[in-house]
């Protein structure tokens, strides 16, 4: 029995959205196309809606200019993620031909959400700093504004007391990489949970943490960039209020209140791995530096499962560290363990999950790990 499909309507029109549609009048297989960021050429996020599907029928989309995305070679070994509420989100066995990436769903509801990685909504944002402002020692210290005028939070948790230690974390400098504000969620809901961890470690340290470092790229359903078309990653040795206040901003603060150890988290397209990267190559390198470096990587891999040290990027030179890069220069500058903290957006080989790949929940779990971490090392720091 031939079974006539409706047509579907696809939308990307919301928060984090990025969708463009070649053709959708083939309601069994729609042709489509990732935008790349404003004023840049950077694309891989994806993120939309599709309305119309038919129950029990199965329907194929395209992406079909995957083969030209900021990190082609990703695709391979790259499922999709899906959800029908937007709460719950699942992997979707995809496939990359060398140009297209490509998945199907046998429909269980008349729409489904489809995105490169579990969105972080700003709407959770918003409620994450609300409510981190519930939790006693915990403060908005002070907040930036991005290109386009969006808020960017710095909290801080503890009492900023003379001799503590102070531990910066910020998150989402590329906006597409979404696993690093589920990552900061995890850090306030253990600050809400109030655990021994936390106790002792605030009886310490002060944690400094940026939820969201690029909330336009963010809500403009970019990869990489901010809005004024910048890799925020690159625009450390000389941000400017113009082209990149959300760094401007963040060297400020740091500057007023100074750093001790610094965490910026990430993720990565293509290593299906958790991983550091860190600044071997920076010209102040210290053998202090690599102790803490290894002390914090070695503890890790002991508290958690889902990190590793044998996959990640090839180790800087002596001397050769980019140090545009947030973590080679706040390292130098601070003369701190500076970490650059990899999520993948495909799963964690080391222990997979076959129905979710790595998640906003595996991040959040993370980010539990990296406090025990901190806590055992903090004595450490200087
Ligand atoms: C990466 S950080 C790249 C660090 N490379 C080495 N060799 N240390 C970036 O900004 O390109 C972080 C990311 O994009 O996730
Ligand atoms: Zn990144």
């Amino acid at each position: 029995m031939t079974v006539t499909l409706s047509p579907l309507h696809i939308d990307c029109a919301f928060d984090a959205g990025n969708i463009l549609v070649l053709d959708e009048t083939n309601p069994s297989h729609t042709q489509l196309a990732i935008r790349p960021d404003t004023h840049s050429g950077h694309f891989q996020w994806f993120h939309f809606k599709v309305s119309g599907l038919t129950p029990g029928q199965t329907h194929r989309f395209s992406l079909n200019n995957a083969s030209e995305s900021s990190y082609k070679n990703a695709w391979d070994g790259y499922n999709a993620v899906a959800s029908y509420d937007q709460k719950t989100w699942f992997r979707v066995p995809s496939q990359f031909d060398g140009k297209a990436l490509s998945f199907e769903i046998k429909a269980e509801q008349e729409h489904i959400w489809f995105a490169y990685f579990e969105p972080y909504p700003r709407a959770r944002h918003n409620q994450l700093i609300e409510r981190a402002q519930q939790i006693e020692g915990v403060e908005l210290l002070a907040h930036g504004r991005s290109v386009e005028g969006r808020d960017i939070p710095l909290l801080r948790a503890g009492n900023g007391a003379e001799g503590k230690r102070k531990l910066w974390l910020i998150a989402q400098q590329h906006p597409g990489e979404h696993m690093a504000e589920w990552f900061m969620e995890g850090v306030i809901d253990r600050l809400q949970a109030n655990d021994a961890t936390v106790q002792q470690l605030l009886a310490k340290a002060d944690l400094y943490l940026i939820p969201n470092m690029n909330p336009d790229g963010a809500f403009h359903g970019h990869l990489r960039t901010n809005f004024k078309g910048k890799d925020l990653n690159r625009a450390w040795q000389d941000a400017s209020v113009e082209l990149s206040p959300e760094v401007f901003f963040a060297q400020a603060q740091m500057k007023q209140y100074g750093v001790d150890a610094f965490i910026d988290v990430h993720g990565d397209e293509e290593i299906p791995h958790v991983f550091t990267a860190a600044c071997e190559g920076n010209p102040g390198y210290t053998q202090r530096i690599a102790k803490l470096e290894e002390q914090f990587r070695s503890t890790l891999c002991s508290v958690t499962p889902d990190f590793q040290t044998t996959y990640g990027y090839t180790r800087d030179e002596p001397g050769q560290a980019n140090m545009t890069l947030a973590c080679n220069a706040v390292g130098q500058a601070y003369d701190c363990l500076s970490l650059t903290l990899e999520m993948p957006f495909k799963d964690h080989d080391d222990a997979p999950n076959k129905l979710t790949g790595w998640s906003g929940e595996r991040s959040k779990a993370l980010a539990g790990a990296v406090l025990e971490t901190l806590l055992t090392m903090v004595d450490d720091l200087r």
